[in-house]
């Protein structure tokens, strides 16, 4: 095996991986990472001074001498325990949980948070130097089609398995708040997963696919797997949904077709753009099924969904091939693949033509995953910037005594308070609905939350991320300190799973079909959770400022309603977005009425009603839906281009 004999700032370039970051991931497997210690100043001080200069300054003895400079390395931000450091997670267990839930969940996240620490964390890190690597082909020429993939990112199945982080939301051992302890289990282990979060959201949405199902005898097994805490036993799951002519209109763009054996059994032919953790067990994709007479029906009536292992039981693809692997920004740790159905073995497992509605159960989970993770990726941004600032000196003092600096910080940290206690929020709604005891304007409430935090969430994420990447300055830049992997993880997050546009056409779909009922379950839930402050007298200004908003939407909600769907199309995101920060600002409110409520608990939520609660009824005052509007839009965009003279 080859080692470095020399010290790592003395070794060759072939010893300095985390000088070329992801590119040399192989190499880093056999060198020693350096020591916390050993990123200092001194690197960058040593590449800035050529040998023989060096050597003069060595031979002169300048006061500056370089055994002195290595002592001038700025500290890495630390980290301890997630959980325990976690003030607003535990704050709201402590207020939500019955209390013999909150003594096992307690334990349970306290000890999880310990092994994430010494444990899983650095497995993560190795996932992101060993990503996945594609072998078409053997050595003698034998197609193969192998996604190679690190011991470490097969480990992280493991502890997905050994720590139920599926299982956890199926077995409901704590009733409705089984699906709170998993996600609080899955944000936590977010950051630190090395991208296995990926697979775990698709497998969390096919295991309740199957549920919603009924678990038909067919796919009894496959649930067993998919919700398995056995190592040896646990399957992940794909969501093979895009092709090449759309990610976004699915119903148009899905060319894939679906034959039928005579067995009952189907065989899929197509191509399937891009497939996130290929190298999974099973997945659920779509096809249309072709008829009697050889025809497929398009659109949206014409797909099904069904149910494929990707493997049979000697590995062998099941008529499947990888055309090849993703070259993605960031989550590079997970395989994303093009793959080519060539008669891929399926069942059927959606009425014929309901596959839409049958994966939308999946979509909505797999949207939840993408809260939790952008979630996360604030928390932990934040936490290392807050860090940071304790130990890094500018201008004479350490960062955290600098006013600005701790400014940027809190205006971050109210951002994620907000998405954080959307998330609980939607989680909790989860586990009433899957233990029958939610209302149907809980479940209305639900199905409108899912796709205004998923849309809004994933955008304050690239937000906070690249504030809190600013805070560090330089290092905040450098591939070797992993922040700008957290970045690169995060951007996707606005993107997959339905970007913001796709996500905030899915909200008006919820207000049409529930026939604007969801709105009330709105307006009613956000006035409740208002009416318990009042009696906090230091939450009146955020009180009324969110009354005012509601107001505001009331108006443009019945304004809106004599106008036509250009709109409310166009209107869409700022609609949106005004229910996240209404939603969001009602759910401070509600956490800082609490009677153990801190005094940042207030200004979290006097912070956020600070800001512009009702956008779209400032936009609809500025005439800014009306269908010339469009027009001029149009018109700024293609000025000067070939497209212009048509647009207008
Ligand atoms: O696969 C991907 C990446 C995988 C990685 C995942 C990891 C994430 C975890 C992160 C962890 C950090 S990305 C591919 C994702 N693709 C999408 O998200 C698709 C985006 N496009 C849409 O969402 C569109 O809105 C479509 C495809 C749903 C539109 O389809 P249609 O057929 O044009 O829409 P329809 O006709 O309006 O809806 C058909 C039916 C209706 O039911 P019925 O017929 O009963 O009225 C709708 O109400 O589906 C129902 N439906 C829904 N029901 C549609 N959407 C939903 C929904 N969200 N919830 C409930």
């Amino acid at each position: 095996m080859f080692t470095c004999r020399l010290p790592w700032w003395r070794s060759s370039a072939t010893c300095k991986p985390w000088q070329s970051g992801r590119f040399l991931p192989r190499v880093w497997e056999t060198c020693q990472p350096p020591s916390r210690k050993a990123i200092s100043t001194t690197v960058g001080q040593g590449q800035q001074v050529g040998t023989q200069e060096k050597q003069v300054l060595e031979d002169r003895e300048m006061p500056l001498t370089r055994r002195e400079t290595e002592t001038l390395f700025q500290e890495q931000p630390q980290t301890g325990n997630q959980y325990l450091e976690d003030a607003l997670l535990r704050s709201y267990l402590k207020t939500h949980l019955p209390p013999k839930v909150l003594e096992e969940v307690n334990q349970d996240l306290e000890r999880f948070g310990n092994h994430l620490l010494t444990k899983i964390k650095p497995l993560g890190w190795e996932c992101e130097l060993n990503p996945p690597v594609f072998r078409q082909y053997d050595a003698w020429g034998q197609r193969v089609d192998h996604i190679i993939t690190c011991l470490a990112w097969r480990r992280m199945k493991e502890i997905a398995a050994e720590e139920g982080l599926i299982a956890e939301a199926y077995e409901r051992r704590y009733s409705n708040w089984s699906r709170l302890h998993q996600a609080v289990k899955l944000y936590l282990f977010s950051s630190s997963s090395g991208g296995f979060n990926c697979p775990l959201a698709m497998t969390d949405g096919a295991a309740k696919v199957i549920e919603s199902l009924g678990i038909p005898g067919s796919l009894k097994n496959a649930f067993d797997h998919l919700t398995s805490r056995d190592p040896k036993k646990f399957w992940t799951s794909g969501q093979w949904m895009t092709e090449r002519r759309g990610g976004s209109d699915v119903a148009n763009g899905t060319e894939t077709v679906a034959r039928k054996q005579p067995d009952g059994t189907y065989r899929l032919y197509g191509f399937k753009w891009f497939t996130s953790a290929a190298d999974s067990d099973v997945t659920l994709t779509l096809a249309r099924v072709v008829d009697a007479e050889g025809q497929v029906k398009q659109g949206s009536s014409g797909l099904s969904l069904f149910f494929l292992k990707v493997r049979d039981e000697e590995g062998k693809l099941n008529s499947i091939q990888v055309q090849r692997l993703k070259d993605k920004l960031g989550t590079r740790q997970m395989a994303t693949a093009e793959l080519w159905l060539d008669g891929a073995k399926a069942e059927l497992i959606s009425a014929e033509g309901r596959g839409v509605a049958a994966i939308s159960n999946m979509l909505n989970i797999t949207r939840i995953h993408n809260v939790i993770g952008a979630v996360a990726s604030m928390r932990r941004m934040i936490s290392l910037s807050r860090e940071y600032a304790r130990r890094r000196v500018a201008f004479g003092k350490l960062l955290k005594d600098h006013p600005l600096h701790v400014q940027t910080i809190a205006r971050m940290e109210v951002q994620t308070r907000g998405a954080f206690l959307l998330l609980m929020e939607i989680v909790r709604l989860l586990g009433l609905v899957e233990t029958n005891m939610a209302s149907e304007q809980d479940q209305l409430l639900l199905r409108l939350l899912i796709p205004v935090a998923k849309l809004y969430t994933g955008k304050q994420a690239s937000a906070v991320v690249i504030e809190a990447m600013e805070s560090f300055g330089g290092q905040g830049y450098m591939e070797d300190t992993g922040l700008p992997v957290i970045v690169r993880d995060t951007l996707v997050l606005s993107i997959w799973e339905g970007t913001t546009n796709i996500l905030s056409l899915d909200v008006l779909r919820s207000l049409t079909k529930s026939q604007g009922q969801v709105m009330a379950v709105f307006f009613s839930t956000v006035q409740k959770k208002l009416e318990l402050a009042s009696s906090t007298v230091k939450l009146e200004p955020a009180v009324k400022q969110t009354q005012d908003a509601i107001s505001s939407l009331a108006q443009f909600t019945q304004a809106a309603g004599s106008k036509g769907a250009v709109t409310m199309e166009l209107a869409a995101r700022d609609f949106s977005y005004t229910l996240a920060r209404i939603y969001a600002g009602a759910l401070l409110i509600e956490h800082a009425a609490r009677p153990d409520a801190s005094s940042t608990d207030i200004s979290a939520a006097r912070r956020w009603c600070n800001q512009e609660l009702c956008p779209v009824a400032t936009e609809l005052g500025n005439s800014s839906y009306e269908a010339e509007e469009a027009l001029t839009d149009s018109a700024l965009v293609y000025e000067g281009s070939p497209a212009c003279s048509s647009c207008l």
